[in-house]
């Protein structure tokens, strides 16, 4: 019996950093098509190379969602799965990862598998694996699968997620938001914080002007949303690791969190959030 944890590329840790003797772990890598060149966002990525490659190309770039197929065999490997996907909302990774796990269920009716929705992304899904990770070590066999599968709704449902972008270009050409209006769009050392919605869409929340006010609002808006008395927090930067320390120094002064991990993003994040970059998840 396997206990097998499965999340798209979008969550930002790498299969190499995930640590445990009893639980399988896979990202199944979504594609991102820079002009004429693929990135294919697994382990191997490297991220910097993927951004001189957005700075050089002038055409269009996007991305793609993983195939059903790389879920399923994702699935096969395991005899209890719990999988995580980004907001599907934002992508079709997860219709993707459902009829995965209906391929999978077909050929082996005796498996477990089930597709959680973290209409997040980013260190939000860092934070549901490794809630998942806890829970299967201490679990006392595949009975207990549907409990886990509850508990890490209940989880999800708790989540936050924000963040603050110097540009918004590949959200926007990408329709994955609204453009920005106005004084939003033109104005220097203006900057944009962001929330997900509870449906997993982006929202506009606030602006802020220079980085410590920025990092304030950031604060202001994480204990707005909610009580954050013990939260874990997962900061992840798109090559901007001196900005990740300061918001983390000023969440361990404004809030009662229990702690702030920081982790760069990896391809499908730093697409999208572009240099300098944050994305929170608690
Ligand atoms: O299917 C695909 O090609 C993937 C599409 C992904 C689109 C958006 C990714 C945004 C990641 C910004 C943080 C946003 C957090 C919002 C949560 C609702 C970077």
């Amino acid at each position: 019996m396997t206990w097998n944890i499965v999340c798209d590329s979008s969550c930002d840790l790498r299969m190499a950093a995930f640590e445990s003797d009893s639980i399988r772990f896979e990202t199944v890598p979504l594609r991102l098509q820079v002009g004429d060149r693929e990135f294919l966002d697994n382990d191997d990525l490297v991220v910097p190379d993927l951004l001189d490659a957005m700075a050089e190309e002038k055409s269009a770039s996007s991305t793609a969602c993983p195939s059903p197929a790389a879920f399923a065999r994702a699935f096969e490997s395991g005899s209890c799965t719990v999988c995580f996907t980004i907001s599907a909302n934002l992508s079709g990774t997860y219709n993707a990862a459902v009829m995965g796990r209906d391929m999978v269920l077909e050929e082996h009716p005796e498996k477990k598998v089930c597709v959680i929705d973290s209409k997040s992304t980013a260190g939000a899904m860092v934070l549901l694996v490794r809630r998942a990770r806890e829970l299967m070590e201490s679990a006392a066999g595949p009975e207990d699968f549907d409990v886990i599968c509850d508990q890490l709704r209940l989880y999800q449902a708790a989540l936050r997620t924000c963040f603050t972008l110097e540009n918004f270009d590949n959200l926007i050409k990408n329709g994955r938001m609204r453009p920005l209006v106005g004084t939003l769009l033109h104005s220097l050392g203006i900057h944009v914080i962001a929330d997900a919605t509870p449906q997993g869409t982006i929202h506009v929340a606030d602006k802020a002007r220079g980085e410590a006010k920025t990092y304030k609002a950031i604060t202001a808006l994480m204990k707005a949303s909610k009580d954050c008395t013990g939260a874990e927090v997962v900061i992840s930067h798109c090559e901007n690791l001196p900005g990740a320390i300061k918001l983390k120094q000023q969440i361990l002064a404004d809030l009662p969190v229990k702690n702030v991990e920081i982790l760069p993003c990896r391809g499908l994040t730093s697409f999208y959030a572009m240099e300098k970059g944050l994305i929170l998840g608690y």
